[in-house]
Parts: structure tokens; C-alpha cells; sequence
């Protein structure tokens, strides 16, 4: 009589034969979407308080905030204001624009895509 695991016919226990076929994996997503900057631009015309205004309107920031952001466009001539994806960005951007335009200021913001990484 033969040991269990001697000849060719035995099956062995110890080994596992199963092979695992991938049939579909999904690809890693690698990128994550890209992103916009809203960047707010300064003029001679619109007030300081309309712009901390809108600051605060349409992207939330407090009184603190939309003052030194303004200030900060005031003096160098423009701000990134938020990043976002490009709908968003897209919207508020249009949304600050319209919104100066209806209060007779030259007010303007633009969109710019982030640098990729
Ligand atoms: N420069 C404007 C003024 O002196 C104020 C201002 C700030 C305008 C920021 C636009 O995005 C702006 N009245």
C-alpha cells in the first residue's frame, strides 16, 4: 500500500489547485476630477462694501473674511475666492457677474482650471 501523496493519480490535499479567473475588474479611478478656481478681479469703480457683500452672499465667508479677501483684490489686482468643480465654479461665477451687472458695478469674476498635478 502507497503513502497518500506518493504517485501522480493521488489527489493532494496540501496544494491548492484552484485558479481564480478575473472575469472584469474595474480600472482604479487614478484621477480625481479637476478643479476651478473662481478668481475675483479688481476695478476702479465697484465699493469696497458691495464686494465684501458678495463675498458673503455667494460664498459664505464672514465679514472678517470678505474684507481682508477683498482687500487683498483691492491691492494686487485679483484672488482665487474658492475652488470647486467646474459646474460650481461656473455657476457662482456667473451668478457674482450677474449680480454686479444688476447693481450697475463692472464687478467681475472669471474661471481658470487649477494646474494639474
Ligand atoms: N478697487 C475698488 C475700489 O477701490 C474695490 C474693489 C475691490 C473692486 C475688489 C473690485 O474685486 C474688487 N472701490
Amino acid at each position: 500500500m502507497r503513502a497518500s501523496s506518493d504517485g501522480p493519480d493521488d489527489f493532494d490535499h496540501d496544494r491548492d489547485t484552484t485558479t481564480i479567473v478575473r472575469e472584469h475588474v474595474e480600472e482604479p479611478k487614478l484621477k480625481p476630477p479637476p478643479m476651478f478656481k473662481v478668481i475675483l478681479l479688481n476695478d476702479d469703480y465697484t465699493p469696497q462694501e458691495f464686494v465684501v457683500h458678495v463675498l458673503m452672499r455667494f460664498f459664505y465667508m464672514d465679514v472678517e473674511k470678505a474684507w481682508r479677501l477683498m482687500w487683498t483684490v483691492h491691492t494686487t489686482g485679483s484672488a482665487v475666492i474658492g475652488i470647486y468643480p467646474r459646474e460650481i465654479a461656473e455657476t457662482k461665477s456667473e451668478q457674482v457677474n450677474a449680480y454686479a451687472q444688476e447693481n450697475n458695478h463692472p464687478l467681475k469674476s472669471a474661471v481658470e482650471e487649477t494646474d494639474a498635478d
